[in-house]
């Protein structure tokens, strides 16, 4: 007789890594996972799975998982844990923690998450029970991913948005109300390779087996871009400056969408003024697009019905990203594509819940007016940046580094890091970062795997559980999903459970209202009217409603806005292209174009030496950034990190398919393997991320091989965006390539 027991579940973070949200049936037998698939019935991926959700079997019960506590016992670098248990890590943990709020302030121990996944909330509620308005995604220069975008979108419309695939429809591209959308530009995003920030990457395919033409804006040759009505192949970092040209055409050849422009948009006549100093020759030298392929494009975009903007990491990357994601917007603005079938659809969390409370009403109810104050006054870089002071409560990534190396204005001594590879992955000038958060006082990590930020840094290391061994909720956007534990693996915990007994401790009265991690869960599923229980009983899924969360057409009727009435979300119940609120920060209400901060523009004499231009991280399905290189099914498929050259180039430089070689710059060099490839421009190349081995020699120096594979050891530090968000030098970063026997 079979035994085997198939739950319903969703798929977020730990596993496969990423920000999640597809529906997977787990085959559980004697306690183990013994099989995952797609589930059919759940309508975010409709039966589809990536390949790392494939090996779960192999990630959840790995030889090298860790699944006890561990405490370091020799120096930090020897690479010497002993399992310890939890009771001791917590108190290991508390104490520690104490002593340096003591000593130092609460705010000077940071906490560090990786990318948005099932982090923000625990990672928060931690921070702001210890009491420190310090938390931050360490490395992450210019906060380059995702609150950039974030960021412009809610300051300008009032919300954000993303492309309408019928996400919000409960029977998805059969539902009646959607359009398809006759144009997606995939912006800087290659969705296909992942599933980014809360969007199944199918989803683009299956509007394009629909009839949807894509304008890709990629610097590569893809799958994506060889299918495409266009492909405006810019030079990387340039995304600004062809925005503002194709804003510039449409309005030029009077292709807007009057009516709406007329009736919800503050500042047209302003934006016409701006994009018409960016005109399509000079454009087209910037950008090296032909000028008729960016009118080409503009002309398609807003003659479209309907059309929509999917847009990625690379617009973060932009020197002052926020800029560029403005410029962005106001193209979906000013052709009517928002709130509307089709279009760009407003992305609220479902039913209104969050996962965790961020608003200051309810943070002073837990925390104390003190704690606000804190956030304001000590969060770093909220006193440089207004921007960072006001939108999110994230201190900014590169001063914080700065801080722990400076100790000015106060000493950073502690870090609590969770969910992110600091050393081998998230961060820029890794090397930097990495020898500064030697000084640090106490580090623990939260992790599954030793991976180089272990290995260098952990006084304590937690291990996390992965999503088939984890209770949780989501609210990121629909549907509303609540995850129910299935199987142990060791003693690993979530990440939730975790920080939910440290915050007790730490915040005995705030924490006191919830008995259970349910109870917290279920307070934030109250404007849902629903429980864990009765979601798990609907099956661990529900749609929105017809109301605020639900699309379309909301700011005619009312649902967007506090006061009821119609409109956007924002002061002046219009779309402000001219943004009032930039400029109260001291910031250009309008957007605009900054050049790369290495290019042959703007550092000729640099361009000479590294005349290559490299595009780092362009995703791939087999790994999620910095994870993944130890799980054999998918390391067999990609064993060595590539760099994609151009035949041509190689040739130019004596370098043969499958020789290794370095990528070269002034702040070092970096191991790849040549991989002759037509994906690239001449001028180009591409090499993946977060490549250390894990099969090699983890105590420091090797680190796992970090110090040779890591290409962030010469990725540079902050570009200065006024808006202190955007600008990672990940995509734009210029470099040469040297034989290793030379
Ligand atoms: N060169 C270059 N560098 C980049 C980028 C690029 O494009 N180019 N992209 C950048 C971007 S956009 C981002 S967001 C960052 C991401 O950087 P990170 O978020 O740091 O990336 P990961 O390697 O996915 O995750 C870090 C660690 O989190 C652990 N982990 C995964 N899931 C969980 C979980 O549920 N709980 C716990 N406790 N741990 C978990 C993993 O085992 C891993 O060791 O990298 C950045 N780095
Ligand atoms: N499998 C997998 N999925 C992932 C991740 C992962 O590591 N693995 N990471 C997750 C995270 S945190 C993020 S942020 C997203 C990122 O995913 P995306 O937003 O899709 O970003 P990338 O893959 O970095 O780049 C997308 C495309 O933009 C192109 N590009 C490079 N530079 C530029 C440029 O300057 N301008 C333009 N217009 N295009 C450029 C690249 O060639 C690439 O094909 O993916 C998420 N999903
Ligand atoms: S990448 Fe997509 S398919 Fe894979 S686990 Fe994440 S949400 Fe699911
Ligand atoms: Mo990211």
């Amino acid at each position: 007789m079979d035994d085997t027991t198939v739950y319903r579940t969703t798929a977020w973070s730990a596993g496969p890594g990423c920000h999640g949200g597809c529906g997977q049936k787990l085959h559980v037998k004697n306690g183990k996972l013994v099989r995952i698939e797609g589930d059919e019935n759940h309508p975010w991926n409709q039966g589809r799975s990536c390949p790392r959700v494939l090996a779960m079997t192999q990630y959840m019960y790995h030889p090298d998982r860790i699944t006890r506590p561990l405490k370091r016992v020799g120096a930090r670098g020897e690479g010497k844990f002993e399992p310890i248990s939890w009771d001791e890590a917590y108190d290991t943990c508390e104490k520690r923690l104490n002593e340096i709020k003591r000593k130092y302030g609460a705010e000077s121990a940071i906490f560090v998450q990786g990318t948005g996944r099932d982090i923000g909330g625990p990672i928060t509620m931690l921070a702001y029970s210890y009491g420190s308005p310090n938390w931050v995604q360490l490395g992450l220069s210019g906060h380059s991913c995702y609150t950039p975008r974030l960021g412009a979108m809610k300051t300008v419309m009032g919300d954000f948005a993303v492309a309408d695939c019928s996400q919000y429809l409960e029977r998805r591209y059969e539902d009646p109300q959607w359009k398809v959308p006759e144009i997606i530009i995939t912006w800087g995003q290659n969705s296909t390779m992942g599933c980014p920030d809360g969007f199944f990457g199918s989803w683009v395919v299956d509007c394009m087996k629909l009839g949807t033409r894509i304008i890709a804006v990629e610097p590569r040759n893809t799958w994506l871009s060889s299918r495409a009505l266009h492909h405006l192949q810019l030079r990387p970092g340039t995304d600004g400056a062809l925005a503002l040209a194709m804003i510039n055409v449409i309005i030029g050849e009077g292709l807007y969408d009057k009516e709406f422009v007329a009736k919800w948009v503050q500042g047209f006549d302003a934006l016409r003024e701006r994009a018409a100093q960016y005109p399509l020759d000079e454009v087209a030298k910037i950008t090296e697009i032909p000028a008729q392929e960016i009118a080409a494009a503009a002309r398609a975009f807003a003659r479209a019905k309907q059309a929509a903007v999917q847009w990625g990491v690379p617009v973060d990357m932009c020197p002052d990203g926020t800029a560029v994601a403005h410029a962005i917007t106001c193209l979906s603005v000013i052709t009517g594509n928002i709130d509307k079938p089709g279009g760009q659809v407003i992305a609220r969390p479902s039913h209104g819940v969050t996962s965790y409370p961020f608003s200051t009403e309810e943070l002073v109810k837990l925390y104390g007016a003190d704690l606000i104050a804190r956030l304001n006054e000590k969060r770093i870089g909220a006193d440089v940046y207004p921007m960072v002071k006001n939108f999110r409560g994230w201190a900014q990534p590169d001063m914080v580094i700065d801080q722990v190396e400076s100790g000015v204005p106060y000493p950073v001594k502690a870090a609590w890091i969770q969910t992110a590879n600091v050393v081998g992955g998230q961060s820029a000038r890794a090397k930097f970062h990495l020898e500064a958060l030697k000084k640090l006082e106490f580090i623990a990590v939260v992790d599954l795997f030793h991976n180089p930020t272990t290995m260098a840094l952990a006084d304590i290391i937690l291990p996390a559980a992965t999503f088939p061994e984890k209770d949780s909720i989501r609210s990121w956007w629909a549907p509303l999903i609540s995850i129910k534990k299935r199987v142990q693996v060791g003693e690993c915990k979530s990440d939730w459970e975790i920080n939910f007994e440290l915050a007790k401790r730490f915040n005995p009265e705030g924490m006191k209202r919830w008995k259970t991690l349910e109870d917290m869960f279920n307070e934030r599923l109250a404007p849902s009217k629903m429980t864990v229980a009765d979601l798990q009983q609907q099956g661990g899924f529900k749609m929105p409603e017809d109301g605020p969360f639900k699309p379309y057409f909301r700011h005619e009727r009312g649902l967007l806005r506090p006061d009821g009435k119609p409109g956007f979300n924002t002061k002046s119940g219009k779309i402000e292209v001219y943004c009032d609120t930039f400029e109260g920060w001291g910031m250009d209400p309008l957007p605009f174009y900054t050049e790369p901060p290495q290019s042959e523009r703007s550092t000729p004499e640099l361009f000479k030496k590294y005349p290559l231009v490299m595009i780092t991280g362009a995703r791939s399905q087999l790994f999620f950034h910095a994870e993944h290189r130890q799980i054999p099914w998918l390391r067999e498929k990609l064993p060595d990190p590539t760099v994609e050259i151009h035949p041509e180039t190689a040739k130019k430089y004596a370098i043969y398919d499958g020789e290794w070689v370095y990528l070269e710059n002034d702040m070092g060099r970096v191991k790849r393997k040549a991989k002759f490839s037509l994906q690239v421009k001449r001028h180009h190349v591409h090499t993946m991320h977060g490549w250390w081995m894990p099969e090699m020699e983890g105590k420091a120096p090797s680190l796992y091989g970090v110090g040779d594979f890591q290409i962030n050891n010469i990725i540079p530090g902050p570009q200065c965006a006024k808006s202190g968000f955007g600008g990672g030098q990940y995509k734009t970063t210029l470099c040469t390539l040297a034989k290793i026997s030379a």
